[in-house]
């Protein structure tokens, strides 16, 4: 049935992996996931498939893949197998760089990827076989299909590759769609999922969470990415695999009204002169107000208060958050870094596609680069990077720079 569905290339490659993985004799598997529902849907899955494979398994969730990262990894984990899964698929080279053969590496992600050749690390993704992972296949639905291709068992989790799929809004175009479908087709043949019809668009009952799969992904995210540093991705987990107790639920409207609280708190600071303005761009910095929320909340910050009324219409929206010095599940980490999220109000985002403005693709890898950061997630409208506390205002002149030089 697979074979049926999928492009050849990519089922001979699931089945490359099933034969690798059965035969694995190290003493455990290390599951590094994404903080999103995606991420989290996917870590259940894959500790599912190693409970039932009889390998000890270990779940690390990370926001973002970083040398400093990966190196505190592969050192304790020395011999074990460690899959990267809803991330790192760009960071394959870096990755077996800082591995030095310690570990052997799955990389399992449905975001641009880049392939290499190398002993010890290996690439699963979609995008590589011409499949969109933006649209097509979460990584979830890859973990789902991967997982049931090597065990029979994992179908009875197929209703977490359709929560996945819906939580990176797969569905945003009415139902979802190619390997997603597949997932969901099986789903709704086991009775795990039924699917609603409102108005013109899909929903997806979930049967084990009693619960509407958009509903459940949003509980999800909101313990991944609103409670990161709390660990609510655990209860994350928990959930995928047991279904959402009283407690998890009320945890996750806590944690809501938290981040609407520090939310107002921080738009109020903003309109008494805490947006700095600029010739082209208006930009912010949070510190660590935001703690304990991950760093991918200032993109939701900016993206929530970009057409409001006290916010330039025709300028740049620039905001800065700290990134913690611990990962909660590692402890502390080297390094000194500020995450950049940019986004443009709707009268320059207009600009921006009609190509009378630039793109953040242009401006943020550039500017980047010139403080010597990498950009990672760039898009025309929306973009984040890191870079190197202490060089805020030089990335501004950059970027302000950049805009200068295209006048
Ligand atoms: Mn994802």
């Amino acid at each position: 049935m697979l074979e049926g569905f999928l492009n050849k290339e990519f089922a001979q490659k699931a089945k490359e992996m099933g034969r690798k993985i059965k035969e694995y004799s190290g003493e455990k598997v290390v599951i590094i996931h994404h903080n999103d529902a995606d991420g989290i849907c996917s870590g259940a899955l894959l500790s599912k498939l190693c409970d039932l494979l009889g390998f000890e398994s270990e779940l690390i969730c990370i926001e973002k893949v970083h040398p400093a990262i990966v190196d505190i990894i592969h050192e304790r984990n020395s011999g074990n197998l460690v899959i990267y899964t809803d991330l790192a698929g760009l960071a394959a080279k870096m990755i077996d760089e800082v591995n030095k053969g310690r570990c052997k590496v799955w990389i399992i992600d449905h975001h641009p990827a880049r392939a290499i050749k190398s002993r010890d690390v290996f690439v699963f993704d979609p995008e590589l076989f011409g499949i969109g992972g933006d649209m097509f296949v979460s990584a979830s639905t890859l973990n789902y299909i991967l997982g049931s291709s090597i065990h029979k068992g994992m179908k009875r989790y197929a209703y977490l590759a359709v929560t996945g799929a819906v939580g990176d809004y797969h569905d945003r175009t009415g139902g979802v769609l190619g390997l997603d479908r597949f997932a969901l087709d099986e789903a709704v043949s086991l009775k795990q999922v039924k699917i609603k019809i409102e108005g013109h668009k899909e929903r997806y009952f979930v049967k084990f969470f009693d619960e509407f799969a958009d509903v459940a992904s949003d509980r999800l995210t909101t313990l991944g990415a609103v409670g990161y540093e709390k660990k609510g991705y655990r209860l994350g987990v928990k959930a995928c695999l047991e279904g959402f107790n009283r407690k998890t639920v009320h945890e996750a409207e806590k944690l809501k009204t938290m981040r609407e609280r520090k939310f107002n708190r921080e738009i109020k600071r903003l309109k008494e002169g805490g947006l700095k303005m600029e010739e082209h761009t208006q930009w912010f910095h949070v510190e660590d107000r935001f703690s304990p929320m991950g760093v991918k909340t200032v993109g939701t910050f900016c993206q929530k208060i970009k057409d409001m009324s006290f916010i330039d219409e025709e300028k740049y929206l620039i905001g800065f958050q700290n990134c913690s010095k611990r990962i909660p599940d590692l402890g502390k980490v080297n390094w000194n870094l500020v995450k950049m999220s940019g986004r443009a109000p709707l009268p320059l985002e207009r600009k921006i596609f009609k190509g009378e403005a630039i793109g953040f693709n242009f401006l943020v890898p550039k500017a980047s680069e010139a403080v010597g950061g990498v950009a990672d997630a760039t898009h025309t409208i929306a973009a984040a990077t890191l870079i190197e506390k202490g060089k805020e205002k030089e990335f501004i002149r950059a970027f302000e720079g950049l805009l200068e030089k295209q006048k």
